[in-house]
């Protein structure tokens, strides 16, 4: 098989950049080492930034989104049962960001696939890339035990952070920066109305959040133990721990349910420099990791995407290769920028088993200061709502 760029992983950014590239009238092959349904199965994201929506609504891809979606003026923050406050993204951003499932925006990928004839092949099995350093790379994977191989111009890797494609960057190419933090999310999904905000919780019991999939699917979390176990956590110890962790009156509002999703997430940052090597591209989580606690994850990989098609756009269109030259450093500076509010939303919002009084005060007074200053709480919601998008370099 031939085609002009070869995508690894049919995840959100490998489904995104072959539409975005299709646009273009860039071929493109996506190779997914899962079935449709796995990947169709994962519950994950549930907040997409201004700068995302934007990027489905120009390409078509938001009609479902504008339909289901949720928009929010702002999220909250309560504090140890005390007078939370709310970070208002739309008054001093003017932009709203939308309450609305990966699950669901990866079905919408998946259709537009299906609209366009786009060739995506499920279930590869042992996939390698090979001559990235040269102008004819190659991915090669078996299916039913079949060797099968594809010759391109590009590979985009877009396989997630345990995928094969930042693997094949040489060892004295690749830079990793990592930071694990001591404990997990447990969340649940569960049929159950919302609250009407996104409500982030420090609490001396650990971190809670309170999110939405829509007006009758409610998604939840709670900090705990990285040991922790699912069967350590039936739903009725779920919703009193919950509760616990949000003052009395808010607690009230919480309506309970069975849940249809029950899963823990570890939280690391980890970002992989560079993120393009000869005709090796990485986008979204092959490339970096952010803590869920800035809702970042998913609108990195857009971001990410988004570099990239325009990029590859403007080498196959125009001849010019300035923006591939540029991508991994235009992506970078907006990805360290989200990996760092992230890295500063965990501290600020968890309890870590090491934290001494001293840590402890000044994680309340940084709180306390966030609640008393407009000037703090405009700086968290401009980088809460996503920096803009780099408008493209001359040349
Ligand atoms: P993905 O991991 O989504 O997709 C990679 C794809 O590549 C997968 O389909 C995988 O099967 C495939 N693949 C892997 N190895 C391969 C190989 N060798 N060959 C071919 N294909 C291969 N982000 C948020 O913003 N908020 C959240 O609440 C949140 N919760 C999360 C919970 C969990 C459990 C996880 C794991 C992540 C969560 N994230 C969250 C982050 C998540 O949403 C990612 O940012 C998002 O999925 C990134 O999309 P991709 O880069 O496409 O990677
Ligand atoms: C979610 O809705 O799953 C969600 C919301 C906000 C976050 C993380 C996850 O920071």
């Amino acid at each position: 098989m031939k085609t002009q760029v070869a995508i690894v992983g049919a995840g959100p950014a490998g489904m995104l950049l072959a539409e975005l590239l299709r646009q273009s009238g860039v071929a493109c092959v996506v190779i997914e080492k899962h079935s449709r349904a796995h990947v169709l199965s994962r519950i994950r994201a549930g907040v997409l930034e201004p700068g995302t929506v934007e990027v489905l609504r120009t390409h078509g891809l938001a009609e479902r989104l504008d339909r289901e979606g949720h928009a929010h003026d702002g999220m909250k923050i309560v504090w140890a049962g005390r007078e939370g406050f709310f970070i208002d993204v739309r008054r001093h951003l003017g932009k709203r960001f939308v309450a609305y499932g990966q699950t669901q925006l990866q079905e919408d990928l998946y259709a537009a696939a299906d609209r366009h004839g786009t060739v995506v092949i499920h279930e590869a099995e042992d996939v390698e890339l090979h001559g990235i350093d040269t102008p004819r790379p190659q991915v090669r994977w078996r299916r039913g035990g079949e060797p099968m191989r594809l010759d391109c111009d590009y590979i985009a890797g877009c396989d997630g952070f345990h995928g094969a494609a930042r693997r094949a960057m040489p060892r004295d190419v690749l830079r990793e920066y990592e930071k694990v933090y001591p404990f997990g999310w447990l969340g649940i999904l569960s049929p159950t109305p919302p609250l009407p905000d996104i409500v982030y919780a420090n609490h001396p019991r650990g971190f809670a959040l309170a999110s939405m999939r829509s007006p009758t699917l409610s998604r939840y979390y709670v900090q705990v133990p990285l040991e922790t176990r699912l069967e350590e956590w039936p739903d009725e110890r779920f919703w009193e721990e919950l509760k616990a962790r949000y003052p009395r009156e808010m607690a009230d509002a919480i309506v309970t349910g069975p849940s249809i999703e029950k899963s823990i997430a570890p939280l690391r940052s980890f970002v992989a420099e560079p993120m393009r090597h000869g005709r090796l591209f990485l986008a979204g989580d092959a490339a970096h990791i952010v803590p869920p606690t800035g809702a970042k994850g998913l609108n990195l990989a857009v971001s990410d995407v988004f570099y990239l098609a325009r990029a590859l756009a403007a080498f196959y269109r125009e001849g010019r290769s300035a923006l591939i030259d540029a991508y991994s450093e235009t992506a970078l500076r907006r990805v360290w920028s989200s990996v760092r509010v992230s890295w500063y939303l965990t501290n600020l919002l968890h309890r870590f088993p090491d934290m001494s009084e001293f840590d402890q005060r000044a994680q309340e007074h940084e709180l306390a200061y966030l609640r008393s200053s407009p000037h703090a709480q405009a700086a968290l919601a401009e980088q809460y709502a996503g920096l803009p998008f780099e408008d493209a370099p001359p040349g």
